[in-house]
């Protein structure tokens, strides 16, 4: 790799950030049941501490998306706890995910429950949400409903997104000036028949009804299969309507494999939207990159050291896809010659590039293999493995 190659890559590693789910780190599983791995964490400190390790061994992790209910037990009152736990481990608290789906008050919906009291008990906690945000110095609320329908003809869908644009608008005029609301969509699942906010169209009428300081977060696992997801992100990178994402891969629903472990050239083709963008406007995309992945067989550290690794590297990849170039032979109609820078990019290995990057930082070379050598591993399963055995939550 000549010398402008690897500055390239040094560049693109010096602005690549990626922040870490706490729930990444707990024991999880499917509707089937769950696979209680005797290292997991099970406690908010505990994940702090994995995500710390991630962090310390690759340097581009400070902050852990938190679940209010899941790591958040006493609401408002967790969030000294939290500051703590940030200065123990030293990664910060990340975007705050407020839980509007697993109490039994939301059989029938959150904002969208025909319910006025449980509509209103979704605000309130949406509220202390962004509240913990608050004080937790956290600049995103992000929103996931599970929100919908299983059966025709059982809900009423425009009343229910008139109720959505209300809370929503509601909920945004909480926010401080400094504070963003993300708005997530999924086109089914748990809800079977209709999800409220089934797609981007939908997140992006709902983010601009709520008000300026909402923008839409793709979640990649969100979407039918054939979806040209980068296309998606580039309609909303113009419409300024962009604010984050979720990274993990699928191959049939939202599967919550590792980012770039089915489809790499997916990845790379977002990051290149983001980065032509970018070159184009001459302006940095305000944009939060987030992992929501479940690691149900896979070590949960090693997976998420292993996901890192894959994002720098699909990054690094789509910086290197010559802006000037490309528009030139986009406006010549040269098709080949545009769909080869791209192939190109996605060919090149970085990897070396990388490495160095890591050394000249000093951050060890291989991460995975760092943590391999750490003990770290070893001495968790000793002190998790008894309470693992008697775990029965899920997330949690
Ligand atoms: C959802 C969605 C949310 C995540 C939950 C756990 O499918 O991706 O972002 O918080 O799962
Ligand atoms: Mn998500
Ligand atoms: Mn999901």
């Amino acid at each position: 790799m000549d010398s402008s190659t690897s500055d390239k890559v040094f560049a693109a590693l010096e602005m690549f950030r990626i922040e870490l789910p706490s729930w990444g780190f707990a024991n999880t599983g499917t509707r089937f049941g769950k696979f209680i791995q005797p290292a997991a964490a099970t406690t908010t400190e505990e994940k702090f501490s994995d995500a710390g390790q991630v962090h310390l061994l690759t340097g581009v992790c400070p902050t852990v998306a938190l679940h209010v209910l899941w790591d958040c037990p006493e609401g408002v009152q967790s969030t000294d706890e939290i500051k703590l736990y940030a200065r123990r481990y030293g990664v910060t608290s990340g975007s705050i995910n407020p839980n509007l789906f697993q109490d039994q008050e939301y059989k029938y919906g959150s904002f969208g429950n025909p319910d006025e009291s449980v509509r209103r008990r979704a605000l309130r906690h949406t509220k202390d949400s962004i509240e913990i945000a608050h004080r937790l110095k956290s600049r995103d609320i992000s929103f996931w409903f599970a929100d919908g329908s299983n059966y025709p003809g059982t809900a009423n869908i425009r009343q229910r997104k008139q109720w959505f644009e209300e809370a929503l608008r509601e909920a945004h005029r909480a926010l401080s000036p400094d504070q963003r609301m993300l708005v997530e969509y999924k086109p089914f699942e748990p809800a079977f028949y209709h999800t409220d906010i089934a797609d981007w169209g939908m997140a992006l009428l709902l983010s601009r009804a709520a008000g300026p300081q909402a923008k839409v977060l793709v979640d990649t696992g969100h979407h039918y299969a054939a979806q040209n997801i980068e296309q998606v992100v580039a309609w909303l990178l113009s419409e300024k309507m962009l604010g984050g994402f979720h990274f993990n891969d699928r191959r049939y629903a939202d599967d919550d494999l590792m980012m770039g472990s089915i489809d790499p050239y997916q990845v790379f083709r977002i990051f290149h939207e983001i980065r032509f963008f970018e070159w184009e406007t001459g302006q940095r995309a305000d944009i939060a990159y987030m992992v929501d992945q479940s690691h149900n067989l896979k070590g949960k550290i090693e997976a998420m050291i292993q996901t890192v690794t894959m994002a720098q590297q699909l990054f690094a990849k789509a910086v290197l896809v010559d802006g000037k170039k490309l528009a030139t032979a986009q406006k010549n109609c040269d098709l080949v010659a545009a769909e080869s820078l791209l192939q190109d990019a996605f060919a090149t290995d970085v990897r070396a590039a990388i490495q160095d990057w890591r050394v000249s930082k000093g951050l060890p070379k291989d991460p995975l293999e760092a943590f391999r050598q750490s003990g770290y591993l070893e001495r968790i399963t000793k002190e998790r493995a008894a309470r693992n055995s008697h775990s029965v939550t899920s997330y949690a």
